[in-house]
């Protein structure tokens, strides 16, 4: 049964002014893009099939820890957040799968669960498990880390959840398990660096072994917070050298936000998939840290190039190429549905840029190591504004053509505002 939350003569109603200016724009790149030999219902169909995951923590107003400012509809519990999530992807048409986080988003029956999502046209994507917060009733904390915890039973306690994680999951249809922990250190002499990375590959063997086998581990790496001297899965390099420990399902997943300052991460993407590892990502921006900042906000070009070598890995795969894409934001002072309707849009366009790259052009330019015509492949492709085949591969399959135009029309948060119990009082202490 659907569902769904917008309706679709709304939906109509809102591309009906806006159509035949679309066929007007989508005709001309069309024949621009033919001059280069490029056929823009190709890049249109590779659009069409393109889809990233939204975080279900993304969903509620993000905040930091000086303040949270709520905003009145907010989602209170995993079924609002579906709603919400539901929206998102009927109006973009590339967001059909959650990422759910526990045990965040908990609930007694996940057979219902995994129904309602269907109902609203939504899948699950990777479980996350969270072993970096205490929650109530927990036999131990996890102030000593999780996974690399010097105490064993805090080691046992984070195993046994992130094995509850993929019980969920199967429950759920998902097929990989995000693990990111908090575990590090503050000063020097806390941790033996050593020593707690063998008590981390220990701990995650045991998460490892009851993978199903068509499941993938996913290891998120983190150079810095909540932990600010050192970090157990700090970097790329801890991360790649666990996933080869552990084993073929492990893989390693690159969040934009958690590198040094002026990493090139489409390198770090290059060589993760060099070897096999790539297994997914997580989508933000930064200015400064793990800012956590809409992504294609700060650095679009950025976001270009890790898709540019996102589309080398895949037409030469090595070892399998299908990493999982998500995006994980936090958004601190817009409408979650706001941010992630323009961050799955600049998602989306960056894909469809790097699609455009003539790959011949460039390979050659490599080969003959003509440095300027190497970069003005990537610069005649990333100049193009794709936002026309965007447009059309969304309304074809139902979505909007301005989809943040459509959102507000359809006064969606204020119908929630009168329905759900978050109350925006405005300054909030987190
Ligand atoms: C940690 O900063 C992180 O990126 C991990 O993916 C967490 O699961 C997520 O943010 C939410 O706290
Ligand atoms: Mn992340």
């Amino acid at each position: 049964m659907s569902n769904l939350p917008i309706s679709a003569e709304l939906i109509a109603e809102q591309n009906a002014a806006g159509l035949d200016a679309l066929h007007e724009d989508y005709a001309a790149l069309g024949r621009q893009l033919a001059r280069r030999g490029v056929g823009i219902d190709a890049i249109k169909a590779r659009v069409a099939n393109f889809s990233v995951a939204v975080p279900s923590w993304g969903a509620g107003r993000g905040g930091t820890r000086f303040a949270k400012f709520p905003i009145p509809g907010e989602p209170t519990n995993i079924h609002e957040k579906l709603e919400d999530c539901a929206v998102i992807n009927q109006l973009s048409r590339a967001t059909p799968r959650v990422s759910p986080h526990f045990p965040w988003d908990k609930v007694s029956d996940y057979a219902a669960l995994r129904e309602e999502a269907a109902s609203l046209g939504l899948g699950f994507d990777a479980v996350n498990s969270n072993t970096f917060q205490d929650q109530p009733g927990q036999a131990q904390t996890y102030a000593t880390g999780s996974l690399s915890s010097t105490v064993a039973a805090t080691r046992a306690q984070a195993v046994e959840h992130n094995i509850e994680c993929i019980e969920i999951g199967r429950q759920l249809g998902s097929k990989d398990l995000t693990v990111w922990v908090g575990d590090g250190t503050n000063f020097p002499g806390q941790q033996d660096f050593a020593r707690s990375l063998d008590r981390y590959l220990d701990a995650a063997a045991e998460v490892y072994a009851a993978l199903p086998d068509d499941w993938r581990m996913l290891l998120e790496h983190k150079m810095f917070e909540p932990a600010f001297y050192s970090t157990v899965i700090s970097d790329w390099g801890s991360s790649i050298l666990a996933a080869q420990q552990l084993g073929p399902k492990a893989k390693c997943l690159v969040d934009l936000g958690h590198h040094a300052p002026n990493v090139n991460i489409e390198q770090i993407v290059a060589r993760l998939h060099r070897f096999g590892k790539l297994g997914g990502f997580h989508f933000n921006d930064s200015k400064y840290g793990d800012d956590d900042l809409d992504s294609g906000s700060i650095n679009p070009h950025q976001l270009f190039l890790v898709f540019n070598e996102l589309i080398e890995a895949e037409n030469a795969p090595r070892d399998g190429f299908n990493p999982s894409y998500m995006i994980d934001q936090s958004h601190n002072v817009t409408d979650p549905i706001e941010s992630m309707l323009s961050s799955a849009e600049a998602i989306a366009g960056c894909f469809a840029k790097a699609s455009l790259v003539d790959r011949a052009a460039l390979h050659a330019a490599q080969e003959s190591n003509d440095t300027m015509m190497g970069f003005q492949a990537l610069r005649r492709a990333y100049n193009v504004d794709v936002a026309p085949i965007l447009a059309m591969a969304r309304v074809e399959a139902g979505g909007a053509i301005d989809v943040l135009a459509t959102y507000r029309a359809s006064e969606y948060r204020g119908r929630k505002a009168q329905e759900r119990k978050s109350v925006g009082l405005g300054a909030g202490i987190v």
